[in-house]
């Protein structure tokens, strides 16, 4: 088979020519072409069903040991110029690039089936959403692919004649760590990764086009393509608001974009819109609307349990993938957290034996995770589909953070909040390779996602604000603080509700907040702490804004500011100024 639109037929043909595959088969997203793909795995070991009755639909399935996590010392940029990339993305001249990887594709695929994925990124019948093809030689990868996204003949037919699509191109090659390369040409609108067949890595309609790509094109045409959760919260009174929250990988997006709301918000809900990546852009009434360009969770297992993300749990019951988490003598899934106890024995990520008593190691990999469609949400809004995108009323920053950032606190209007954005630092993770456990700046959670340079995605991020005067209002917020026992002194979990609850009415002018030297913290009494344990002290805690913790972020903060050059805007400095004087105006009264 090939396709009616001669140039997705013409770079078929050439990738084939490249890759010398066996066969070639085009992928039309159908049940049974998903259940052959699934029984091909199966019967090759690569894959291993679950039990049916427990887990119907699901199978489980084991990386190489060394193919666990983004790498993104290997992800490249290759925009024309290096100062496209910026300093906050590896670059490689695209001709420089291309030769080295048409070195390395040619003749990958010999011996194996090389399948074509369309895909759109986004509700089928959106004017925002966006085609996009995956060759790959993963049969993993295409399974991962039709729970991901809105893939096949209903993409191939939004697509029509068009030839504006994102040709991405991949291959698990050997696996060979040195020989691993994620590469993206945002002028080009072209991926390239080699090597590697885990997670964002390989599943290229996420992080490479959803991101990288998408946010290249975005600035070229007036939108946001964001790290972000979509949250629908509704009121007992019927109304429903929605907000947009970046988290850096592995912080929670998961989490709090399906979060049930705790017994003393009786008549809530929350409605998950997306919960890893917001596409938005102002409709005519001068809102910022958001679709999630996916339609599945790529979520991170360890940690997942009914009393974490029940709803997470149950999207997952059915119909989902399991990767790197280990196995219990029963045919199911298990992983750090699922349960209170675990398993007297399981098979661990690896492939060996595992107890409790003898491990030396968690028994499924941190980075472990389902890949579950995302209609199975209990609580999957019902605007999941809708062409125009759900109405954003705030955007909420955060990462992890032991020290420093309040539980809460809002920024003064959209400059201020964008350079709060910029500002944001977490915590690194295990979703990527590197060290864990250490702060590192991740503006607007896209320090690994955005395919171009950082001053010009703040500049970009200004101009948004500028096009209508009804922006979203911006928050900050963290969830992770701790005591000097290093405890968390915030419950989480649904229990965020509250703050989400303090913001929606910071959107309404509902309620009163109190000026610190970084932005807005909610009065005494302005958090509902109604059916918790949270004393006054805690609460002190939890918001309180420490003068010299902050002169010492504010030293990280010119550090960051200073790598960029011409292309940082003054906006930028301007508001690191206005921080510093407002701090020095209070270690000084
Ligand atoms: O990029 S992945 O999709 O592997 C996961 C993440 O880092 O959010
Ligand atoms: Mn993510």
């Amino acid at each position: 088979m090939t396709s009616t639109n001669q140039a997705v037929n013409k770079w078929v043909d050439e990738v084939a020519a490249l890759t010398t595959p066996d066969s070639i088969h085009w992928c039309d997203g159908s049940q049974g072409e998903y259940d052959a793909l699934v029984k091909l795995m199966v019967d090759d070991g690569t894959m291993v069903p679950l039990d049916q009755e427990k887990w119907p639909g699901c199978y489980y399935s084991r990386s190489a040991q060394n193919d666990v996590a983004r790498v993104e010392h290997c992800t490249f940029i290759c925009s024309e110029t290096k100062e496209a990339a910026g300093p906050n993305n590896n670059w490689e001249a695209p001709a420089v690039m291309k030769d080295k990887l048409n070195g390395l594709f040619t003749g990958c695929m010999k011996g194996r089936t090389m399948y074509v994925i369309p895909y759109c990124m986004g509700p089928i019948g959106s004017p925002y959403s966006k085609v996009g093809f995956e060759i790959t030689d993963s049969p993993y990868v295409t399974a991962n692919m039709r729970i991901m996204t809105r893939m096949g003949d209903q993409a191939l037919e939004k697509l029509g004649d068009s030839t504006d699509f994102v040709r991405g191109l991949h291959s698990t090659g050997e696996l060979d760590p040195d020989r691993r390369f994620i590469c993206h040409f945002p002028e080009t609108r072209e991926i390239m990764s080699f090597g590697s067949g885990y997670g964002g890595n390989a599943l290229l309609g996420k992080k490479c086009h959803a991101l990288r790509i998408a946010s290249a094109q975005a600035k070229d045409e007036g939108w946001m393509a964001e790290h972000m959760l979509i949250l629908g919260l509704e009121s007992p009174e019927g109304e429903t608001r929605y907000v947009a929250a970046a988290f850096p990988s592995a912080c929670g997006k998961t989490n709090l974009a399906m979060l049930i709301p705790p017994e003393t918000y009786k008549g809530w809900k929350a409605w998950c819109v997306g919960d890893d990546i917001a596409w938005m852009r102002y409709a005519d009434d001068g809102k910022l609307y958001a679709i999630n360009p996916e339609a599945g969770f790529f979520g991170v297992a360890p940690g997942t349990s009914d009393k974490t993300n029940k709803n997470a749990l149950d999207s997952a019951r059915s119909n989902s993938i399991f990767t790197n988490v280990a196995l219990t003598p029963d045919m199911q899934p298990w992983w750090e957290g699922l349960t209170k106890d675990p398993p007297a024995e399981c098979t661990d990520w690896k492939g060996n034996p595992w107890t409790p008593e003898t491990a030396d190691g968690p028994a499924a990999h941190p980075n472990s995770r389902f890949t579950a469609p995302a209609k199975q949400c209990p609580v999957a809004s019902p605007m999941m589909d809708d062409p125009r995108g759900v109405p954003i009323d705030a955007i909420i920053f955060g990462g992890r953070r032991a020290k420093t950032a309040p539980l809460v606190f809002e920024a003064y209007d959209w400059e201020h909040g964008v350079y709060v954005g910029a500002m944001a630092a977490s915590e690194t993770t295990a979703a990527a390779t590197g060290a864990v456990g250490l702060v590192r700046r991740d503006p607007m959670a896209m320090k690994p996602f955005c395919g171009y340079d950082f001053g010009d995605y703040f500049a970009h991020w200004l101009k948004m604000g500028k096009k209508s005067d009804q922006a979203p209002k911006i928050f900050h917020v963290n969830w992770f603080r701790q005591d000097d026992e290093g405890k968390f002194i915030w419950p989480g979990f649904g229990e965020n509700m509250r703050v989400l609850e303090w913001i929606l009415k910071r959107c309404a002018g509902d309620t009163d907040a109190i000026d610190t030297p970084i932005g807005s913290v909610p009065s005494p009494g302005a958090i509902n702490l109604d059916g918790i344990d949270i004393d006054a002290i805690t609460l002190e805690r939890l918001l309180g804004v420490d003068p010299e913790a902050w002169q010492s972020e504010l030293e990280g903060q010119e550090e960051f500011l200073k790598q960029f050059g011409e292309t940082m805007p003054k906006e930028m400095w301007d508001q690191f100024h206005k921080l510093q004087e407002r701090l020095s105006a209070v270690s000084t009264s």
